[in-house]
């Protein structure tokens, strides 16, 4: 149906009439939309089925990606991409009259996570069916997902998102695979045969229905699955109050924690956790049970790999059906259990290492209760054993301590790799945070640095930088990432830094029209694109980036001849609904915009944005327009960040701290391609563990700290009254704990610094051409090669 043009308008015009039951002349763009989707999902169901029949024929390794955020965003123009059908569909359907990138506009984005967590897990996902590897993915299908942001009167508002009010057309929902999820009720313990036998009473029980999406691999004929489970009533419910049963379950899948860093200590978020593993597993095993008449060589056969530490409940279930289902013995379901789970870790922050409180998790899930205390006393007994009366080892590493279950603990110990996501990220942990562990298990820990999916950010996101490339180098480099490199032979070719330009030019300016639609700014193309998009947190320091505007607009107001080069500071970020401080920093962002970009001393020189409702699809638009990416994170903070691989990929420099992966950008471009300031993560660690920063002498001997600082509540902004008075407290009273004001010099000199590059046109575009040419390293692809060559032990199936 897409092999050419006009057999594509003919299949197109003939199911449009029969699903929407409409002429064509008579269809909405929505009906063609729909249309256009389920030919592709069609047009895949064989490569779909075969795919999966090729994986049990092989008999190899299977990979399971257990996740609870998917931000896939939209998936219609990736997906021809991946096909290799756009330009065909393309050209037919503006034959029809039908302009793609309306249809595209049409499709909610999948907002299915926070941010880098959940992007990464949709990255991966394209890599793995990209590459050919039998990995699939499983996660909820919440009916909300993160929020829609508005910003009225500068404040942030969040209203529910609604991707699924008009269908999806990717998911087939398969009623026949359902599986049933207990809940609450009592474990009776009996003897049979000789054996004791545990029996979980009185649960509610809540119906699992499984949405499969295909995941299109680029170029290949392997389509993976993401299994999305929606909670639903069992049928015949035997409860009291039906409709409160009713509302209970559905609430399971119904909306996304909009938080990627706080522990929220909702009961519900466990029945989601549990909702997830419990759906998965069963359904894991029952593919499993197909071919293999035991459960003995479960972990030869099958990794389960749990994205951080939300589907770690996964270890005590898959105990618990080896248990109490399959009749193992605990040694045995423990070394099939180990031996088959794997955990990444996605961040060192206190505050978002998972711990349960037993009041909330025993009642809940009785049975895993258990089962988790036993892992904790068998596994204390064996600290015991290496370091009999050591009773500080044992309380620091037990799961179970000071009436909270450890869901970090759990996870160590409970599988057989542990990884980080950057280099120094994984050093942290082996080193710090997760030291003692380090010590007892050093085999299990492994770096992985993350990656993108670059075809969608790169690829699909900057076609004509796309094309460049491709004249330049060929067409290799979109399957394999690594070629980017031979860009490098352009360094000298005034010509194509020219073409580099331009492309760059056409993209602010596109970007110029969406901000001046979306808040009415009208910005200069021929200025610094400056750009912090992100999820608002202390620790990533959009306040840092803000003082320093500050400062500037200072500047600028007391000598209104301050020449600098001129600069568009954009933001994006949506704040966790109850973080009240990333709140205020929005408001912060926003009323100094309203004033700057009002004042008319500053006139072109500065423009401060903020972009609501910062997602996927709007990314895409951002990342290609940009000059100068934000990667300005407390040092140790950032795990890794992967915004920071995607503006890198579109040519932009990044200003950063020496944290995460921007140490590895570093490495690759060279010290002079990239912008670094500030404490490096052993100075920053050496002030928290040994103190001596006193943030108060910054702001007393630094006049540009002051003045700024003092503005937060002196009445500078009109209006506003005490409304910045906690940010103002967070960088004094509370001493500063993320060293905003400590940093403030070296950031505001290698700002300065910046400034006087980018007047040398060419000398930046060569700068941002090598950053694109080894960007190639940070494709998903070579991380996902990594995962399943170290850890999974998977093997590429064509
Ligand atoms: O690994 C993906 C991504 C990293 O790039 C970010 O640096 C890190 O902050 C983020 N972590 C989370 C926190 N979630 N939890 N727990 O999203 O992971």
């Amino acid at each position: 149906m897409f092999s050419n043009k006009a057999s594509f308008k003919n299949n197109f015009l003939k199911r449009l009439e029969m699903l929407c039951g409409k002429s064509f002349s008579e269809s909405s763009a929505r009906d063609q939309y729909q249309t256009l989707g389920s030919m592709i999902r069609e047009f895949v169901s064989n490569d779909w089925i075969e795919t999966n029949e090729r994986y049990l024929a092989a008999q190899g390794k299977q990979v399971y990606y257990l996740s609870i955020e998917y931000l896939l965003g939209k998936l219609l123009r990736q997906n021809l991409i991946n096909l290799g059908v756009e330009e065909t569909v393309q050209a037919g359907l503006k034959e029809l009259g039908i302009d793609l990138d309306e249809l595209e506009e049409l499709e909610s984005d999948a907002g299915l996570g926070n941010g880098g967590l959940g992007r990464l897990a949709a990255c991966f996902l394209d890599s793995l069916a990209s590459l050919n590897l039998p990995g699939h993915g499983h996660g909820i299908r919440y009916k909300h997902g993160l929020f829609e942001q508005k910003i009225v009167d500068g404040y942030q508002v969040e209203l529910p998102e609604q991707w699924l009010r008009s269908g999806n057309v990717w998911e087939i929902r398969k009623l026949d695979s359902a599986v049933k999820v207990p809940f609450w009720g009592k474990v009776e313990a009996k003897m049979e045969d000789g054996r004791l036998v545990f029996h979980h009473l009185n649960v509610e029980t809540v119906t699992a229905v499984p949405h499969d999406m295909p995941v299109i691999g680029y170029k290949t004929q392997t389509v993976n699955t993401l299994r999305l489970w929606n909670a639903e009533p069992t049928q015949f419910p035997i409860h009291a109050d039906v409709l409160k049963y009713k509302r209970e379950t559905e609430s399971i899948s119904e909306f996304l924690y909009p938080d990627d860093t706080h522990d929220e200590g909702k009961i519900l978020r466990l029945k989601q956790q549990y909702f997830l593993v419990s759906a998965s597993i069963q359904s894991i095993l029952k593919t499993y049970r197909k071919q293999h008449a035991s459960l003995n060589q479960l972990n030869e056969h099958v990794c389960i790999h749990i994205n951080d530490t939300h589907p770690v409940l996964a270890i005590p279930e898959l105990m618990r059906i080896l248990i109490d289902e399959e009749g193992y013995e605990w040694e045995q379901a423990w070394h099939i259990t180990k031996n088959t789970i794997s955990y990444t870790n996605h961040t060192t922050l206190s505050e978002a290492l998972e711990k349960w409180p037993i009041h909330i998790f025993q009642p809940l899930l009785p049975r895993i209760y258990m089962i988790v205390e036993e892992i904790n006393e068998r596994f204390c007994r064996e600290l015991w054993e290496q370091t009999p009366g050591d009773w500080k080892r044992i309380s620091d590493l037990a799961i179970i301590a000071d009436n909270f279950v450890k869901m970090a603990h759990l996870a160590i110990v409970g599988s057989f790799s542990v990884n980080g996501v950057a280099k120094l990220h994984t050093e942290i942990l082996k080193k710090r945070e997760m030291n003692q562990f380090y010590q007892l298990y050093p085999e299990k820990f492994n770096n992985k640095t993350n990656g993108i999916a670059y075809r969608r950010w790169l690829l699909k996101a900057n076609p004509k930088l796309s094309s460049l490339i491709t004249d330049a180098i060929g067409p290799s480099w979109m399957s394999s990432a690594e070629e980017l490199t031979h860009l490098l032979n352009f360094q000298n070719d005034s010509t194509f830094l020219d073409q580099l330009l331009k492309i760059k030019n056409d993209n602010k300016q596109r970007l110029a029209d969406i901000i001046l639609d979306k808040t009415g700014v009208k910005v200069d193309t021929g200025a610094i694109f400056d750009v912090q998009v992100k999820r608002l947190h202390a620790y990533k320091r959009q306040l840092l980036n803000v003082l320093h505007i500050m400062h500037l607009y200072n500047r600028i107001k007391e000598d209104p001849s301050y020449s600098i080069v001129p600069r568009v500071f954009i933001f994006g970020a949506k704040a966790s609904p109850g973080y009240y401080y990333a709140k205020k920093i929005i408001k912060l962002i926003n009323t100094v915009a309203e004033q700057i970009n009002n004042d008319p001393r500053v006139g072109d020189k500065i423009k401060v944005v903020f972009l609501e409702n910062y997602r996927v699809s709007l990314a895409e638009k951002i990342f290609p327009a940009s000059d100068v990416s934000e990667q300005i994170s407390t040092a140790s903070k950032e795990a890794s960040g992967t915004g920071n691989m995607k503006f890198m990929i579109n040519g932009a420099l990044t200003v950063g701290t020496l944290d995460g992966a921007n140490i590895e950008i570093k490495e690759l471009v060279g010290p002079s391609n990239i912008f670094t300031f500030g404490l490096t993560a052993d100075e920053v660690l050496h002030y928290y563990q040994h103190g001596g920063y006193q943030s108060r002498e910054y702001y007393h001997h630094d006049y540009r700290i002051r003045q700024a600082v003092d503005q937060l509540v002196n009445g500078f902004f009109a209006g506003v009254n005490n409304e910045f008075e906690p940010i103002f407290d967070s960088l004094l009273e509370e001493n500063d704990q993320y060293f905003v004001l400590k940093d403030f010099a070296s950031y505001a000199k290698i700002q300065e610094q910046i400034g006087e590059t980018f007047t040398d046109k060419a000398q930046w575009q060569k700068m941002s051409l090598t950053n694109i040419a080894q960007a190639g390293y940070f494709s998903s692809d070579r991380t996902i090669r990594e995962y399943a060559d170290d850890i999974w032990g998977i093997k590429s199936l064509k």
